[in-house]
């Protein structure tokens, strides 16, 4: 029998995971659409619906599921605490309800409009609601998660907020710092635009979806960084190199992860270049957290791989389960993040910028980033959790491992070729990729090596949710052994704090810096806007 937080684990899980099918799907029919002398499977219409669909469904409605689960996975656990199972419930319905809305709009072909949804391209009413519905369904869970967390730290003010929990937290931080700008642009613009043809300004909405779109991804990023600073050391069989670094990071996650928005919206004329500087700098304020994650991590391998025998400068790298389910899970992901890292470090470099926006530079940055870090984070923490949770054997695991490697092999070849086409100027989102032949022929070799990339990773993609199925369905029954569990978060002992007050755990206080800073972030460019006078479009039908 499972506790109410763990059936709500296994309902968001299972949305999350037949999310990766469908969302697969448009990403294939993509992939082949775009790529020169390949098969052209689907109209020039229908491909903007798969790439739509391809980003709702997996980079907004995949991830949000996932991280609902995941969530009270561990909160309950290492809290050792239960959600109101009232706020499951209605959260669960209501994100439910938003994403079968969102989905009908999807796919009878009324919102062509990418997950961006930029106006004035016009989606289905339905479409907006739906994901006003989603948003409004995790907000009823992330206030109870606060409630939690708050009452933890009220209850025990001696006691440290565990690593995971930290982290967890931080990501619904960073939410609920992100979602009411989007929540107010979807309904009080792009609603009344979608039923009643109302005009928006088009710099307005943009502002407000990017001060959405940048937190959002670290909002998927942070659940797989606590997944890591957990589990990494517990496989090893080491304790984490430093605590007070990793929380020292999540913290600088949270509270930076907002005011950069802009960094997307470089080339938008309308908004001044001093807040456009004073969001890059702090767009490398929040580089810095992933590259301590990245000191952390690795010194924890070294000591690990060490302690094993390993000798020299790389002689330790060798000595770690690079076979193994749960660290190869864990490990291949942040293998990623170091390529979709360093590019978004370019990225953010102001004028670096105005060389790769639109192009399908971006396409491999991002999908080494939140196709790599999150998404194959989060593929090897359900079959961690297939085994843990649904307690049943994993089918064939060497052939998850296998897949784990084709899918970071498959996305280093499609972001390599991505990034070189991209540097060349070939555009991203767009079917007329080639311009009737007008293009550079230069640009083929490279959009070519990123299809087999591609294809090398959908079909990894393919075997690993073979195997999820396979192993729910038809996995042996199986009890881990306690010290053989990846995420025993039952287990965590809180540590004590020392010495009196301890900055770090101030929860509350980061919660006020980090709105804070949000809002100061965001005023200027707000007020420049609205200062010059805003210039309302009407809607034009994608
Ligand atoms: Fe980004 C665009 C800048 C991180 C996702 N980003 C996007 C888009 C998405 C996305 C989806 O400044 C496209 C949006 C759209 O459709 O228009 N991004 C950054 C920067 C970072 C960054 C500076 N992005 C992410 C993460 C994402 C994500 C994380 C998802 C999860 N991004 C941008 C910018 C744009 C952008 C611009 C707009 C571009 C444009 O023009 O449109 C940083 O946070 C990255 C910091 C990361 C690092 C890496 C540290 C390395 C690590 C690995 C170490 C390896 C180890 C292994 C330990 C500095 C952690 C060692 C193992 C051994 C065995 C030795």
């Amino acid at each position: 029998s499972f506790s109410a937080e763990d059936r709500f684990t296994k309902v968001t899980m299972l949305v999350a995971f037949l999310m990766l099918p469908l969302g697969g799907l448009f990403g294939i029919l993509q992939l082949f659409k775009r790529t020169p002398n390949f098969p052209d499977p689907v109209s020039d219409s229908t491909y903007y619906t798969a790439l739509t669909g391809h980003g709702v469904v997996l980079a907004i409605v995949f991830t949000t599921f996932f991280i609902m689960g995941i969530s009270a996975f561990i909160v309950s656990r290492e809290l050792k605490t239960n959600f109101s199972r009232l706020a499951l419930n209605l959260s669960l319905g209501l994100a439910l309800l938003g994403t079968v809305l969102a989905a009908v709009a999807i796919l009878s072909g009324q919102a062509k409009v990418l997950y961006t949804f930029y106006p004035p391209l016009k989606a289905n009413p339905l479409f907006y609601i739906g994901a006003a519905l989603l948003i409004v369904g995790s907000w009823v869970f992330m206030f109870d998660l606060f409630r939690l967390v708050l009452k933890f730290r009220r209850e025990n003010p001696d006691l440290k907020v565990p690593v995971a929990t930290y982290g967890i937290l931080t990501a619904w931080v960073i939410w609920l710092v992100a979602t009411p700008p989007v929540a107010l642009e979807v309904l009080l613009l792009l609603v009344p635009m979608s039923l009643f043809g109302m005009e928006v300004d088009v710099l307005l909405a943009r502002t407000l979806f990017w001060w959405f779109g940048h937190p959002l991804v670290y909002f998927w990023l942070l659940p797989a960084v606590a997944l890591w600073y957990y589990a990494i050391p517990r496989i090893l069989g080491v304790p984490l190199f430093s605590e007070t670094m990793a929380k020292v990071a999540y913290i600088l996650y949270m509270i930076a992860s907002t005011p950069v928005g802009l960094h997307h919206q470089f080339v938008d004329p309308g908004i001044g270049p001093f807040f456009k500087l004073v969001h890059t700098l702090v767009t490398f304020v929040v580089a810095t957290p992933s590259m301590l994650t990245a000191f952390n991590i690795l010194a924890t391998l070294e000591r690990a791989g060490r302690m094993r025998g390993g000798r020299g400068l790389v002689g330790w790298v060798f000595k770690l389960p690079w076979g193994s389910l749960a660290f190869s899970g864990l490990m291949l992901p942040i293998i990623l993040f170091a390529n979709g890292g360093i590019t978004g470090i370019i990225n953010a470099s102001f004028q670096l910028n105005t060389v790769v926006h639109n192009t399908t530079w971006i396409v491999g940055h991002f999908h080494t980033t939140v196709g790599g870090a999150s998404a194959l984070t989060f593929m090897a923490a359900m079959l961690l959790l297939a085994r843990e949770m649904m307690k049943r054997e994993v089918i064939a695991p060497w052939l998850a491992v296998a897949a784990f490697y084709m899918w970071t092999v498959g996305q280093y070849l499609f972001s390599i070729g991505y990034y070189v086409a991209g540097v060349m100027g070939a555009p991203r989102r767009t079917s007329e990729l080639l311009y009737g032949g007008l293009a550079p022929t230069e640009w083929i070799p490279w959009l070519q090596l990123g299809a087999i990339g591609g294809m090398v990773f959908w079909i990894a993609g393919v075997i690993l949710v073979g195997l999820i199925a396979a192993t729910l369905l038809f996995g042996k029954k199986v009890s881990v052994p306690q010290g053989e569990r990846v995420l025993a978060f039952d287990e965590t002992t809180p540590g004590r704090i020392e010495n009196g007050k301890y900055i770090l755990e101030e929860v509350r206080f980061w919660i006020v810096v980090t709105i804070a800073l949000a809002i100061l972030g965001y005023i200027g460019p707000l007020y420049e806007i609205f200062a010059r006078g805003l210039v309302p479009v009407g809607p034009v039908p994608p």
